[in-house]
C-alpha cells in the first residue's frame, strides 16, 4: 500500500512532531487557490493599514485583526479539523475547552529586519516550563522563503528548554506555500523573518490557548453579539461566548452564549458552573452548614 500524502496524516501524528519540535510543517491543509482568494480578498485591508509602531510590531510591517470579519474565508483556518485535533491534544489536559487568542494578518514589507527572537507564551507572567499555554498557526498567503521573511524558528527550544539560555544559532526559515501551514507552541523560541526581497510576505497568524487566559485580541470587541449570532455555535464558543469553569467568562452569572440566542435575555438567576470536584466540596460544605444550623436551632428551641 503507498504511504498517506503528508496532508492525510492524522493530528495525533503532527501533535508527536510538535510536541518533539516545537513545530511542524503540515504541507497542503487547504487547497492552494483557497488562500489566493482569501489573500486577494484582505489587499483592500493590507493596503489600507498603517504601518505598526514599536520595536516588536515592525516599522515596515502591517498588522490587523478582526478576520473572522473582514474575511469570512478566514473562518475555515480557525475551525480546521486537523489544527483543532492537534491544539486539543496540545493544549485540552490543562482547561476545559481551547479558545482563539487571535487572529492577525501580517505583512512584512522589503526591509524589514529579523523580528526580535521571542517565545509568545512570555506574556503571560506566570511559571513557565511545564505546561504550554498556546499553540499558533501561521498561513501563509504568499511563499515563505528564506529571503522573503519566512518565519524564523529555534526547533527544540520548547517546553522545559524553554527556562534555559537563549540559543546562539540563528534557527530554521519555515519555508512552505498558500495551502500549508506552520504550526508551532507558545514555548518555542521564532520571530518574524527579514524581507530581503522587492515583494512583501504575507500571512495570517491564527493563535488558540488555554480556555481560562485573557485571549490576546477581545474577542467580545471585535466580534461583538450582533456580528457573533451570525457564526455557526462552533464558532461562538471558540471565540469566547462560553463559560470556562469555575464561574469564568460570565454575562449576569450565567454563559455569555445567552446573548446569542433569541431576544435580550431578561433577569437572569446567577448558576454555578464548576468541575464536579469543586461542586462536591459545595455540596459537602452546603450540607454540613444546614446539619449544623438545624443542632443550633433544636439546642435553642429545647432552651426557650
Ligand atoms: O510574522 C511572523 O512570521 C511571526 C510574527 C510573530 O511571531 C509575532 O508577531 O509574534
Ligand atoms: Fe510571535
Amino acid at each position: 500500500m503507498p504511504a498517506p500524502a503528508l496532508a492525510l496524516q492524522g493530528a495525533d501524528d503532527w501533535t508527536g512532531r510538535l510536541s518533539s519540535q516545537g513545530y511542524c510543517i503540515i504541507p497542503g491543509l487547504l487547497p492552494q487557490d483557497e488562500i489566493t482568494a482569501l489573500n486577494a480578498a484582505l489587499d483592500p485591508d493590507f493596503a489600507q493599514t498603517p504601518f505598526s509602531i514599536g520595536g516588536f510590531f515592525g516599522a515596515r510591517t502591517k498588522r490587523f485583526g478582526r478576520l473572522l470579519v473582514r474575511a469570512p474565508a478566514a473562518r475555515r483556518l480557525a475551525e480546521h479539523p486537523t489544527v483543532l485535533g492537534v491544539v486539543q491534544n496540545i493544549l485540552g489536559p490543562w482547561c476545559d475547552h481551547i479558545q482563539l487568542n487571535l487572529m492577525q494578518a501580517i505583512e512584512i514589507h522589503p526591509g524589514e529586519p529579523a523580528q526580535m527572537p521571542h517565545r509568545d507564551q512570555d506574556m503571560y507572567p506566570c511559571e513557565k516550563g511545564r505546561i504550554e499555554y498556546l499553540v499558533n498557526v501561521m498561513w501563509p498567503l504568499g511563499i515563505f522563503s528564506e529571503d522573503n521573511g519566512a518565519t524564523r524558528i529555534w526547533p527544540g527550544t520548547h517546553g522545559a528548554a524553554a527556562t534555559a539560555e537563549l540559543p546562539s544559532g540563528a534557527g530554521i526559515a519555515a519555508c512552505c506555500r498558500p495551502g500549508d501551514a506552520i504550526l508551532f507552541l507558545g514555548s518555542v523560541l521564532h520571530g518574524g523573518g527579514a524581507n530581503r526581497t522587492a515583494t512583501p510576505r504575507r500571512g495570517i497568524v491564527v493563535g488558540y490557548s488555554l480556555g481560562w487566559l485573557k485571549p490576546y485580541e477581545n474577542p467580545w470587541l471585535a466580534y461583538p453579539p450582533e456580528i457573533a449570532r451570525q457564526f455557526p455555535e462552533s464558532l461562538q464558543a471558540l471565540i469566547g461566548y462560553r463559560q470556562h469553569r469555575p464561574n469564568l467568562n460570565n454575562y449576569e452569572g450565567q454563559c455569555p452564549s445567552v446573548l446569542l440566542r433569541g431576544g435580550a435575555p431578561g433577569p437572569l438567576a446567577a448558576v454555578d458552573a464548576l468541575t464536579p470536584e469543586q461542586a462536591e466540596i459545595i455540596t459537602a460544605y452546603v450540607r454540613h452548614a444546614a446539619a449544623r444550623n438545624a443542632t443550633a436551632q433544636a439546642a435553642s428551641d429545647s432552651a426557650v
